[in-house]
């Protein structure tokens, strides 16, 4: 089946400050101007897009600890949270635009507030499970899976405008897949939490195919929960998508990119995906962020009925001469 009227709704969140990098907040009017809704209706989707989040200034948002933005980045998700909530309650699969990846915290949020419990596929170069005061940088967006796992709960201090998480997602309802930069604190707590992780040695000794297979065995083999995907485009390979703010060597290739969207999206369970990372001022040429962006937008279309080999629409008929 080509999922054919599926419907999809899309918000940009131009936020920044999850990291240190100004650009990434310019990703969902990249993203977008790539054709990214013309696209998704060109392939049998119907589409609405919500527009761009207006986020509020915070003041004062000195650093506590070593963590920065801490209230700007609570405030942002909170509204991220209840914008995900709307669009599922509307009955779209909910696409998020970021920014960076610190908005994952308030998409996953949201969407566990509307549907339950989620199954996360986080596909990326890091594993963003530092938690505030095992983080080497600061920097939220290497922090985003603590603040919504159950089993970490413990280990988070009280922050500013982060009282309204609520821990959502189980460790065992989390993959990972592409890592392979992850901290010595983030590798104890997947070991910790026995989290499954295909990183990229796993991509290298099974093939992307058996790795998405092993994926879906081990997140179906109970019950079906809505899938929430995670994409931060630096889990390509920067030779590929180089406008990024963190890009690692040694990535996945364009093709297995692609080739984990098409297998989500033939779950039939795909609920809610985020693109994140995109950051148009890291590319040093125009190509370099004209490859980025067409990434994102590609793993977009796969993640909604694009199929390689071609599709069709299912009413079509040959002309008659
Ligand atoms: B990204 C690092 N582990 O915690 C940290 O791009 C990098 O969302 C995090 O995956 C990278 O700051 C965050 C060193
Ligand atoms: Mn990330
Ligand atoms: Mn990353
Ligand atoms: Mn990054």
């Amino acid at each position: 089946h080509h999922h054919q009227g599926r419907s999809v709704g899309i918000i940009g969140a131009p936020f920044c400050k999850g990291q240190p990098r100004g650009g990434v907040e310019r990703g969902p009017d990249v993203i977008r101007a790539a054709g990214l809704l013309h696209k998704l209706q060109e392939q049998g989707c119907a589409v609405k897009d919500y527009g761009n989040l207006v986020f509020e200034e915070v003041v004062d948002d000195e650093p506590i600890g070593r963590v920065k933005h801490v209230r700007a980045v609570g405030s942002a998700n909170q509204r991220l949270s209840e914008a995900v909530h709307a669009v599922k309650r509307d009955g779209h699969t909910s696409v998020m635009l970021g920014g960076d990846h610190s908005l994952a915290i308030g998409s996953i949020h949201g969407h566990s507030a509307a549907v339950g419990e989620l199954s996360v596929i986080w596909v990326d170069a890091h594993a963003d499970i530092n938690t505030p005061l095992t983080s080497p940088t600061g920097n939220i967006h290497g922090q985003s899976m603590s603040y919504v796992l159950r089993e970490l709960q413990s280990k988070i201090p009280v922050l500013p405008n982060f009282s309204w998480i609520r821990p959502c997602v189980s460790a065992k309802d989390l993959v990972y897949i592409g890592l392979r930069d992850v901290d010595p604190e983030e590798h104890y707590i997947l070991k910790l939490l026995g989290v499954k992780v295909f990183s990229m040695s796993e991509v290298d000794q099974l093939g992307i195919a058996r790795v998405m297979e092993e994926t879906c065995d081990y997140l179906f083999s109970k019950v079906k929960k809505p899938i929430h995907l995670s994409y931060d485009i630096d889990a390509i390979d920067p030779s590929v998508t180089p406008a990024t703010g963190t890009p690692v060597v040694g990535g996945l290739t364009y093709r297995e990119g692609v080739y984990i969207t098409e297998q989500v999206c033939q779950t039939g369970l795909l609920s809610a995906v985020d693109m994140v990372e995109v950051n148009p001022l890291r590319g040093q040429t125009e190509e370099e962020v004209q490859s980025t962006v067409s990434t994102a937008v590609d793993l977009l279309c796969g993640c909604f009925g694009r199929l390689r080999e071609g599709n069709h629409p299912s009413d079509y008929r040959l002309p008659e001469p």
